[in-house]
C-alpha cells in the first residue's frame, strides 16, 4: 500500500473516533491543515520534474477529496446523532394529562353571534361567509362609497399588498351573496320571472384603523339585507324590533329610527333602544345603522332598482354584548384573560 492509501485509511481511522465535532475540526488540521500531511506532500512536488509533478499531483488531489469526502461524511453523521440526542432529551408527550384541566367554553361575542344567526335563522335569513381580505370594488366602490370618501384613507383602513385591503364592514359579504343569488337565478329574472327573495344576514370581523377603549381594530359586524319586490321600510321596523326584543330577552324593549346618512342606503337610519327597567333604563343606546338600499347598491348586485327594492342594517355584535351583559371595556374581549372570559361559560 502506497503513503497515499495509508493516510486516507489513518484518517477514516481517526475521524471515525471523534465524538464530537470539535474533536473532529482538531483531527482534520492533521490531514487537510495549513501543515497538515497533504500540505506537505504539495510541498513536495517542487523537486519533482515536470512530468512527475503531473501524475503524483493528482495521486495527492485524490487522497485529498478522499479524506474531504471522509471528513464531511463523519461531520454528517455527528450532526444527526447530536440531533437525535435533543429530540430524545427535549421528547414531550402531548398525550400526558396536564395538571388543571377546566372545561371550556364559547367566547361572549361567539355567543351572541350564535343568538343573532339563530334569530334571524327563525325569519328565514340565510348566513353569508365571505374574506376578510377584498378588493377595493367589493368593500367600497359597489357600495356607493365616492373616490374621495374619508373611509378609503390610510386612516381608517388597513391595506394590505396588491391593493387589497381588510374589510371595513360586513356587507361586501352581502354584495357577494347577492351577485350569486342573481347570477343564480338570471334565467328567470331574465324571463321576467323575478327571482325568490334575498334574505342574508352577514355576520364576522371587520378591521379599521381605531384603537381606544371603545374601539378595536378588529371587531365584529353582522350585517342584514332584505330584497325583493315589494321589501318596505315597515319590513325593517318589524324584524330588528322583533331582533331586539328576542337578543335582550324583553317584550317592552323600545326602538326609535332616528334620520341619519350612509352611501349604501337612501334614506337611512340609525336605530336605538332603551331598556323600561334595570341599569340602563331611560337611555337611548345606538345599535345599528340601517336603510333602504342605494339604487346604485342595488343595480351593482345585478338587479333592476326598479323592480327590486329593499333593506339593510349594520350592528356591532361586540357591542351588543357588552350591553347585554354589563360589559363597560370592549377590550376586555381580545385581552384573552381566562378570569373574564370564564365568567361566561
Ligand atoms: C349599515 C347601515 C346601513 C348595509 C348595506 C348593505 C348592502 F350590502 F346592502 F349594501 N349591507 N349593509 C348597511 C346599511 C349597513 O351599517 C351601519
Amino acid at each position: 500500500m502506497n503513503e497515499l492509501d495509508s493516510l486516507v485509511q489513518q484518517a477514516q481511522a481517526l475521524f471515525t473516533q471523534c465524538g464530537s465535532a470539535a474533536e473532529l475540526e482538531n483531527a482534520k488540521a492533521q490531514f487537510l491543515g495549513k501543515s497538515g500531511r497533504i500540505s506537505e506532500l504539495m510541498k513536495g512536488l517542487s523537486q519533482l520534474d515536470l512530468e512527475a509533478k503531473k501524475t503524483q499531483g493528482a495521486v495527492i488531489n485524490a487522497a485529498k477529496q478522499s479524506i474531504e469526502h471522509l471528513l464531511n461524511a463523519r461531520r454528517q453523521a455527528l450532526a444527526d446523532a447530536e440531533l437525535n440526542r435533543q429530540l430524545q432529551a427535549e421528547k414531550l408527550d402531548v398525550s400526558l394529562p396536564s395538571g388543571l384541566r377546566t372545561q371550556g367554553g364559547l367566547h361572549p361575542v361567539s355567543l351572541s353571534l350564535e343568538r343573532i344567526e339563530l334569530i334571524f335563522a327563525s325569519m328565514g335569513f340565510s348566513v353569508a361567509q365571505g374574506p376578510e381580505i377584498e378588493t377595493d370594488w367589493f368593500n367600497f366602490t359597489a357600495l356607493n362609497t365616492p373616490q374621495d370618501h374619508p373611509a378609503r384613507s390610510m386612516h381608517d383602513t388597513f391595506y394590505v399588498e396588491g391593493g387589497h385591503l381588510l374589510r371595513t364592514h360586513t356587507s361586501p359579504m352581502q354584495i357577494r351573496h347577492a351577485m350569486a343569488h342573481v347570477q343564480q337565478h338570471q334565467q328567470s329574472i331574465a324571463a321576467g320571472k323575478g327571482m325568490p327573495e334575498i334574505r342574508v344576514i352577514a355576520p364576522g370581523r371587520t378591521y379599521r384603523v381605531d384603537s381606544d377603549a371603545t374601539h378595536s381594530p378588529m371587531f365584529h359586524q353582522c350585517e342584514g339585507l332584505w330584497i325583493g319586490e315589494n321589501i318596505s321600510f315597515k319590513d325593517l321596523k318589524v324584524v330588528f324590533t322583533d331582533f331586539c326584543k328576542t337578543f335582550f330577552e324583553n317584550e317592552d324593549l323600545v326602538l326609535r329610527f332616528r334620520p341619519s346618512f350612509f352611501p349604501f342606503t337612501e334614506p337611512s337610519a340609525e336605530i336605538d333602544i332603551q331598556f323600561p327597567s334595570g341599569p340602563l333604563a331611560g337611555r337611548w343606546l345606538e345599535v345599528a345603522g340601517s336603510g333602504q338600499v342605494h339604487p346604485n347598491v342595488v343595480r351593482n348586485m345585478g338587479l333592476d332598482p326598479e323592480h327590486y327594492i329593499g333593506f339593510a342594517f349594520g350592528m356591532g355584535p361586540d357591542r351588543l354584548t357588552m350591553l347585554r351583559y354589563g360589559v363597560n371595556d370592549l377590550r376586555l374581549f381580545f385581552d384573552g384573560d381566562i378570569r373574564f372570559l370564564s365568567q361566561f361559560r
